[in-house]
């Protein structure tokens, strides 16, 4: 290791949003185990913690070099306290003994399988766990209290626990574009998330819509539902209405008009590829695929179940939102406090706002 490199690591800077992150780096088992322990701090609900361990992967993923001692992490950002008795417990044995008994926790266990679950948050989980709900045949016992979201949720959960690869990510985007383009020809879409950031899988496939003309975005949503669900490729929907009414310089919350879906994603080989303008589904394949734990559909399984994201955004407001959701979640965190603390300027997925400024417009 270089002289010039090591002070190159000692001056690492602190905002994750001023560092590169590549997608492969030098020290995935140390990350992967400070990302185990903010993980369960997230389950916990302890924010400080989640944040602490989450700041000291995204530093050691960073650095250009695997960590030979812990004399070379003592200097990085966030990796003080906890963190380098982590570190140095790896460095020295390869694993961390707090980590392995934190795998094999039952509560861990239980809410890493609940919240993997589409429609399960933290409270969700925590709340079925102290109800001993452990597994998914507990958790069907109780269908009758789910949520729409969640009943699909688990209705399609071995699909969605699969991670997509970007060759279907692909399809996706193919199916997007030409169920969109039916209603507004010109419509601009840009796939976003880690699939922008060069990633080859993910948990789902985010989709940005615009358009120069902001009445040709007006109800395209439901068109695109619409017809998604008389070609029987809709499984779920949920669509969340523009509220400019809730929109805040302030707040990290967006209010773009958004559709959360899981879609019946065909296989490349199957009737219904990505040419449906020629090859659409006649209704009995429709009805198969709506109602995919009937018997027949189970054994000629011919689509794979995809969660989709499609978010709608007037163009002034596009490069925000493409900012927002490109993530990851943890640069897009940094970003805002960044903005917040250095610029005094409020960040998020509408615009950039002058806190100052407008807190005088506000006083006037
Ligand atoms: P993945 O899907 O596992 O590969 O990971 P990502 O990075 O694509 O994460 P995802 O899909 O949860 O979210 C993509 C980015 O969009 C992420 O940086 C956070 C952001 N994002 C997610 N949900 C919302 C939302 O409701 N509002 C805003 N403004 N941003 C969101
Ligand atoms: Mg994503």
């Amino acid at each position: 290791l270089s002289a010039a490199t090591e002070v190159r690591c000692s001056q690492m800077p602190t905002y994750a949003c001023h560092r590169r992150t590549p997608l492969n780096h030098h020290n995935q088992t140390i990350t992967n185990a400070l990302e185990i322990l903010a993980r369960s701090a997230f389950f916990q609900e302890s924010d400080v913690r989640y944040l602490g361990f989450t700041r000291a992967a995204s530093t050691l993923k960073a650095l250009p070099y695997k960590l030979q001692s812990v004399n070379q992490a003592k200097d990085l950002p966030w990796c003080g306290g906890h963190c380098m008795i982590v570190i140095q417990e790896i460095l020295e044995h390869g694993m961390c003994r707090e980590v392995e008994v934190i795998k094999n926790n039952e509560h861990y266990q239980t809410m890493e399988l609940l919240t993997g679950i589409y429609g399960v948050g933290v409270r969700t989980a925590q709340r079925w766990f102290k109800e001993g709900i452990r597994n998914l045949s507990d958790l069907k016992t109780m269908e009758c209290k789910l949520t729409a979201e969640q009943v699909s949720g688990l209705r399609h959960c071995k699909d969605l626990q699969q991670q997509v690869t970007l060759e279907e990510a692909e399809r996706v985007g193919q199916l997007v574009k030409d169920t969109l383009q039916r209603f507004v020809p010109d419509v601009h879409i840009t796939m976003t998330g880690g699939f922008r950031r060069g990633k080859e899988v993910g948990h789902d496939v985010d989709f940005l819509i615009t358009h120069p003309n902001e009445n040709a975005l007006s109800g395209l949503l439901e068109d695109a539902v619409g017809w998604l669900e008389t070609q029987g490729l809709l499984l779920y929907h949920h669509l969340k209405k523009r509220k400019p009414a809730l929109r805040s310089a302030s707040s990290s919350m967006d209010s773009h008009e958004t559709c959360y879906a899981i879609v019946a994603l065909p296989s490349s080989s199957s009737p219904w590829n990505t040419d449906i303008e020629v090859k659409k589904c006649n209704s009995e394949d429709a009805e198969r695929i709506a109602h995919p734990e009937s018997p027949n559909s189970l054994n000629s399984r011919t689509w794979k179940a995809v969660r989709v994201d499609l978010v709608v955004t007037p163009q002034a407001e596009h490069a925000y939102a493409l900012l927002g959701w490109t993530g990851s979640k943890h640069f897009e965190r940094e970003l805002r406090r960044y903005s917040l603390r250095e610029k005094k300027l409020s960040l998020n997925s509408h615009g950039l706002y002058d806190l100052e400024k407008l807190s005088g417009s506000l006083e006037c």
